[in-house]
């Protein structure tokens, strides 16, 4: 197997991948670990829903623990500084948010935005991985489907009275994606994945999500652009 990662002719022990492997390993550790802790506070927003949110939060632990055997595998220490600074937009709008109960827009940054983009970078590097990690990434991506889902059947049952929220949440968040993903984008490419590719699988999958949750062609189209020049 691993035919693309073999066809490119990837090196996973040189210090030019390992550089760059430093971040974004990191950047998917500490996303997991903030994934971790936001379900746990959704948990304490939606107390009807407390244990099916634990039951996601030990499923964030599992992968933050994967992914730190992927760095180890290779030798690589990740940079949890630079992850930390990497995710602390999105970190602080859900403190902020979660503070004032205002769960729906907790629920678009965790279960839409942040699943979204985790969808999107772990199905672009599960074909580029070495064999390891590649093992590990596919189980992973599986549960972030299902976490995907929870926001998704959540915010469509209460659609009518979260629209206006989400409107302005989406507006708020997602030019911070974009912003993340032009800092991301050098480090992607020597892993050999590509900023084009990730931010047409985010786009698919945000957008799909939003029509199924209640919103028209029309409101993805208006929230789709926010940020787009970032
Ligand atoms: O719900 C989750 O498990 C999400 C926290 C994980 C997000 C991982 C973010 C990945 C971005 C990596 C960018 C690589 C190009
Ligand atoms: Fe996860
Ligand atoms: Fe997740
Ligand atoms: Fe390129």
């Amino acid at each position: 197997m691993q035919q693309l990662a073999a066809e490119l002719k990837i090196d996973f022990q040189s210090e030019k991948y390992k550089d760059a492997y430093s971040r974004i390993n990191a950047i998917v550790i500490e996303g997991e670990q903030e994934a971790h802790d936001n379900y746990i506070t959704l948990g304490e927003m939606l107390p009807e829903l407390k244990d099916e949110l634990i039951r996601l939060s030990k499923m964030e632990s599992r992968h933050k623990k994967g992914f730190e055997a992927c760095g180890r595998n290779l030798s690589v220490k990740p940079d949890m500084p630079f992850a930390q600074k990497f995710f602390s937009g999105l970190h602080e709008n859900f403190q902020k948010a979660a503070a004032e109960g205002q769960v729906v827009t907790c629920l678009l940054i965790q279960s839409l935005i942040i699943e979204c983009f985790a969808i999107a970078a772990y199905n672009i590097y599960i074909p580029v991985a070495d064999d390891f990690a590649r093992k590990i990434t596919e189980g992973v991506v599986k549960d972030e489907y299902s976490h995907l889902n929870f926001g998704e059947v959540w915010l469509k049952e209460n659609f009518a009275q979260s629209k206006a929220e989400l409107e302005a949440a989406n507006r708020q968040n997602l030019p911070i994606v974009w912003k993340m993903l032009n800092e991301v984008e050098n480090d992607a490419h020597v892993l050999a994945m590509e900023k084009e590719a990730l931010v047409e699988d985010f786009m698919i999958q945000y957008g799909e999500t939003l029509s199924n949750i209640g919103f028209t062609t029309r409101d993805i189209m208006k929230m789709s652009a926010y940020g787009l020049t970032a």
